[in-house]
């Protein structure tokens, strides 16, 4: 009896303090981050920062971005709505210019609007401005970007400011978006390819006081199986792990912030990455090696680690950030039609309970990249629809110039070994349906679609992905065989029209 009361008592006194002390959040996010840590089974890549965090945190094994594109998953980790709904169907930058809708209610305008104070440091890439307002901001609208998202000094300073001007009455939101370990030779060679040699204090590299590199040897390194395993891939892996140091040692200092200001016990903690890493089959696609991210997240006073099996994706973001500020969503339309969160709050999500399944949503990348894609992925399968499958996938800029896949290229022309899971032909040429069995075959290699012991599975992943797909108003529902038409006599019932082009 006396044994319960106190348990009673203790459960009690816990829910309290996390009543009381819970209002604050950071939401930590790597640009391209994989899964190059110990936490996620990786023992030559050293995070030990990220270790830390990991052993207080809910170690999420399934977690996946709605989006493996920078802009567009940024758009979606901030509104909880995939890319197709919110309106950034691309990047933001420079010619390809993409926005989401201005009257979307992003994360950081609901937290403006609740009197939370709201900052972003490092990488924004999202717009317009009046769809994503901070009251503190340093990001690459005002700086460097290497600056602001690269250099761990300059973003400790940062943090320290922001938690110098908070008003510590005022509940806090604070973004760090860390450009690391995102690839660099497309921009600024000079510091190597994923810009590991930028700060370490050699000649004309200048300095970041708080990085202490670390070396790898390409021998040493980790290939996936989605990499080919070549000399050249392997001093590229060399490279991204040199980079994820200085991402590791950052989360590091801006987790030490935290604490020098006494937030540490008051503020849920999220870790993740925008998109997949980015090598064949990464960033880009949504295969898993695009789609899948690392999500630590630690509650206050957490001080042990647990491992989650859920399906989560990273427009479960939002649903969690709202609940844990007490924030309803909002009752609104966007273009007409009524909008609504398709993800979940993760606050209760300790007790291992399997979702069923989580969706994805690509346009484009850059501009020129137009290839739509919508995914239902569960735990054992994957359905992937690629729209505009007649088409050759396309290769962005930053990707294209990159040793591996230069590599990839050469070794193809010349017809020699390219110690590739794929050929370049396939990877191209994609067919409109692509289902995998995850649980037989978990890399995606074999394609069961037509398969008709799959029959069954097939039409049901399909009915699911259509349902998500009218849930989220998606403009592409009816393509690539017909055309919407829900306007003038169709507006009552939105209809797909045939097209009879033989798809
Ligand atoms: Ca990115």
């Amino acid at each position: 009896m006396m044994k319960n009361i106190i348990f009673v008592l203790l459960l009690f006194k816990s829910l309290f303090c996390t009543i009381i002390l819970a209002k604050n959040v950071l939401l930590i996010v790597a640009d391209d981050g994989g899964f190059e840590t110990q936490v996620y089974g990786n023992p030559v890549c050293k995070t030990p920062h990220l270790d830390k965090l990991a052993s207080k945190s809910t170690i999420f094994k399934n977690a996946f971005t709605s989006v493996s594109s920078c802009s567009p998953s940024r758009s979606s980790i901030l509104t909880g709505l995939p890319q197709h709904q919110n309106g950034m169907y691309g990047l933001h930058q420079d010619i390809h210019h993409f926005n989401s809708f201005d009257e979307v209610k992003s994360l950081s305008k609901l937290m403006k609007m609740k009197n939370i104070y709201s900052g972003i440091i490092g990488k924004k890439h999202v717009g317009p401005e009046n769809v994503y307002p901070f009251d503190f901001a340093y990001t690459e609208e005002t700086n460097s970007i290497n600056q602001v998202g690269r250099n761990i000094t300059k973003i400790k300073d940062l943090v320290h400011e922001f938690f110098s001007t908070l008003n510590h009455s005022q509940p806090f939101f604070l973004y760090v978006a860390f450009h690391d370990p995102h690839r660099c030779g497309h921009t600024n060679p000079e510091y190597g390819e994923f810009c590991e040699k930028f700060g370490n204090g050699e000649e004309g590299m200048g300095i970041i006081p708080d990085w202490k590199p670390e070396h790898y040897k390409p021998e040493d390194v980790i290939v996936p199986y989605f990499i080919p395993d070549t000399p050249t891939a392997r001093a590229d892996i060399a490279a991204q792990y040199t980079t994820l140091s200085r991402l590791d040692q950052g989360i590091g200092l801006v987790l030490k912030e935290l604490k020098e200001f006494n937030h540490d016990n008051d503020t849920l903690v999220i870790y993740t990455s925008d998109n997949g890493i980015p090598f064949p089959s990464g960033r880009t696609n949504l295969y898993d090696p695009g789609m899948a991210e690392p999500f630590l997240m630690h509650l206050p006073q957490q001080t042990y680690s647990q491992v989650s099996e859920e399906m989560v994706s990273l427009l479960d973001i939002v649903p969690t950030i709202l609940e844990w500020f007490n924030v309803k969503y909002p009752d609104y339309k966007l273009n007409g039609m009524p909008v609504q969160l398709s993800g979940k709050s993760l606050l209760q999500s300790t007790s291992l309970k399997k979702s069923e399944a989580v969706f994805a949503s690509h346009n484009l990348h850059e501009v020129t990249m137009y290839y739509p894609i919508r995914v239902v992925r569960t735990n054992s399968y994957k359905l992937i629809h690629n729209l505009n499958f007649k088409m050759p996938f396309p290769i962005d800029q930053d990707f294209f110039i990159s040793p591996t896949f230069q590599d990839l290229l050469n070794r193809t022309v010349e017809k020699k070994e390219t110690h590739w899971y794929k050929n370049l032909t396939d990877y191209y040429y994609r067919p409109e349906w692509e289902l995998f069995d995850l649980e037989k075959d978990s890399n995606e290699r074999y394609n069961v679609v037509n398969n008709a012991a799959y029959h069954s599975i097939r039409t049901t992943l399909q009915k699911m992905l259509l349902d998500w797909q009218i849930s989220t108003n998606d403009p592409w529902i009816c393509s690539p065989s017909g055309v919407l038409e829900n306007k003038g006599r169709f507006k009552e019932n939105p209809t797909c029209l045939p097209l009879y082009n033989g798809v």
